[in-house]
C-alpha cells in the first residue's frame, strides 16, 4: 500500500508530462489580446512564431468568429509539425491600398515542413472592390493585386477543410513546394470576378489535388511552368475557364512541365474543361510531357478540350512564329457530356513542335447549345485513336 502510493506519486506527474508531451501544444489567438473584428495581424505571427519555437507538434488556433487581417506572413522553418487551424473566418481588408506591403500575397506561409491547414473556416478576400478596379487583361501597367494566400517552399503538407472566397485575384499560389496535398480545399467567388484563378501551381513537385469545389471567375486550376507530378483528382469546377496548363512559354527561363494527371473531375458550366495554352512569338523552348486527362464529365461546357498553342488574347502578340513548346505523351480518355458550342475539341499544335504520342479515346460528347452537329479543330496533331469518337476526332 504504501508502496504504491509512493509509486503513484513519483511516477503519475512523469506519466502525465508524457501524456502532454503527445499531446500538440495550443496556441489559440485568443489567448494573445485579440477581438473579434480587430486585426489579428500582431497576434497571429506572436501565436505562429511560439508554436513554431515549440519542439512537439503545435498547433496556432483561429478560434470561431470573423477576424480582420491586414497582411501576415508566417514563416518557417519550424522545430516540429504545426497546424494553422482556422475555425472562423478571417478577412482582408477591402481596399488593397491597406495592405502594408503590395508586392506580397495577403497571407504567405513560407519554408515550413509537416504543415497542416484545416479547421473549416474560410479565407475571405473581400475582394468585390478589387475586382472592379481590375485591368489587366488589357493595361499591361495595371495596378498587380494580392494574392489571397502563397503557399510557398512547403514541403510534406496537408491542407484540408477550409475555404477561400472572393480574392482580389489569384486564389492560391503555389509555388516551390513539394509532396503536397489539398483535400476538401473549397474555393468560392463568382463567375465574373476578374483573374481570380483558383490554384496557380508552379514550380512544385508531388501535388494532389482531390475532393475539391473549385467556383471562380478564371482558371479553376492553372498550372504555371517547372510543375512536375500533379494529380488532379474528383475537382468540381463551375463557374470557372477549367484546368489549364499555361500559359507558357513568354518568359524565357521557364521549366518544362511532366506529369500532369487530370481525373475524375466535372466541369459545370465553364469556358472550358480541360486546357493547354502556349504562347506564340515567345522565347521558351519547353516541352510539356506526361499529361494525362481520364473520366472527365463535361456539362454545358463551352470548349471541353482546348489545346491551343497560338495563345495570344488581346492581340498581345504577333502570331507569325509558332510556339516552340513541344507537347508529348498525352493521354485523353473516357470524356462524356455536354458542348455548349459546336467545337467541342481543339487540338491547335504548333507548326514548330507538332504534337507526338496523343491518344485520345471514348469520347461521348453531345450537343447542349444551339448550334451542331460537334466537331473537333486539328492541326500538327496525328492522333491515336482508341474507343468511341463522338464527335469524330481530326476526320
Ligand atoms: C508526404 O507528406 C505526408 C504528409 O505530411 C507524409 O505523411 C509523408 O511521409 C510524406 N512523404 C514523403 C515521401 O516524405
Ligand atoms: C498523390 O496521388 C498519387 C496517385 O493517387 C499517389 O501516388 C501519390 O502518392 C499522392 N501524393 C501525395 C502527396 O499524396
Ligand atoms: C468519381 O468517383 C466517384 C467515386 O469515387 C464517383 O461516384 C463519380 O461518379 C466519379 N466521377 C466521374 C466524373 O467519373
Ligand atoms: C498577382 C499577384 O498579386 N501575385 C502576387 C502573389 O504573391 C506573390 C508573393 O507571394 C507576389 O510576388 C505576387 O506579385
Amino acid at each position: 500500500m504504501k508502496m504504491a502510493s509512493k509509486f503513484t506519486l513519483l511516477f503519475l506527474p512523469l506519466l502525465a508530462y508524457i501524456v502532454n508531451a503527445q499531446e500538440p501544444a495550443t496556441f489559440d489567438i485568443g489567448n494573445y489580446g485579440v477581438k473579434p473584428d480587430a486585426n489579428i495581424a500582431e497576434a497571429l505571427s506572436c501565436a505562429w512564431k511560439e508554436a513554431c519555437a515549440a519542439t512537439t507538434p503545435s498547433t496556432v488556433v483561429v478560434p470561431k468568429g470573423t477576424f480582420m487581417l491586414d497582411q501576415v506572413k508566417l514563416a518557417g522553418p519550424c522545430k516540429a509539425p504545426i497546424e494553422l487551424q482556422v475555425q472562423g473566418t478571417i478577412q482582408a481588408p477591402s481596399d488593397y491600398n491597406d495592405l502594408p506591403d503590395k508586392d506580397a500575397a495577403w497571407i504567405t506561409i513560407h519554408y515550413v515542413d509537416h504543415l497542416t491547414v484545416q479547421g473549416g473556416g474560410v479565407f475571405d478576400g473581400n475582394g468585390k472592390e478589387a475586382w472592379a478596379k481590375n485591368d489587366c487583361g488589357t493595361n499591361p501597367d495595371c495596378v498587380k493585386l494580392p494574392t489571397n494566400l502563397s503557399f510557398n517552399f512547403i514541403t510534406n503538407s496537408i491542407i484540408r477543410d477550409v475555404t477561400t472566397q472572393d480574392s482580389k485575384n489569384f486564389h492560391v499560389n503555389v509555388l516551390g513546394c513539394k509532396n503536397v496535398t489539398f483535400q476538401q480545399f473549397t474555393v468560392s467567388a463568382p463567375g465574373d470576378s476578374v483573374n481570380t484563378d483558383g490554384l496557380h501551381i508552379s514550380r512544385s513537385e508531388g501535388i494532389n489535388v482531390t475532393d475539391c469545389v473549385i467556383k471562380t471567375g478564371d482558371d479553376c486550376i492553372s498550372i504555371g511552368d517547372g510543375m512536375k507530378e500533379l494529380h488532379i483528382e474528383k475537382i468540381t469546377c463551375g463557374p470557372g475557364h477549367g484546368i489549364s496548363v499555361g500559359s507558357l512559354g513568354r518568359g524565357a527561363t521557364e521549366e518544362d512541365v511532366t506529369g500532369i494527371y487530370v481525373k475524375n473531375c466535372t466541369f459545370i458550366g465553364t469556358q472550358n474543361g480541360i486546357r493547354v495554352k502556349t504562347w506564340p512569338s515567345a522565347p521558351a523552348e519547353l516541352k510539356i510531357t506526361d499529361l494525362h486527362y481520364e473520366d472527365i464529365i463535361m456539362d454545358n461546357v463551352e470548349n471541353p478540350i482546348i489545346i491551343d498553342q497560338a495563345y495570344c488574347p488581346y492581340n498581345q502578340c504577333k502570331l507569325d512564329s509558332p510556339s516552340l513548346i513541344q507537347v508529348s505523351q498525352m493521354t485523353v480518355k473516357n470524356i462524356r457530356g455536354t458542348s455548349k458550342t459546336p467545337v467541342a475539341m481543339t487540338f491547335a499544335c504548333s507548326e514548330a513542335k507538332p504534337c507526338e504520342n496523343v491518344e485520345i479515346g471514348d469520347i461521348d460528347l453531345a450537343c447542349s447549345g444551339t448550334e451542331g452537329p460537334l466537331t473537333t479543330k486539328c492541326a500538327n496533331i496525328k492522333p491515336t485513336l482508341v474507343g468511341k469518337q463522338n464527335p469524330p476526332i481530326c476526320a
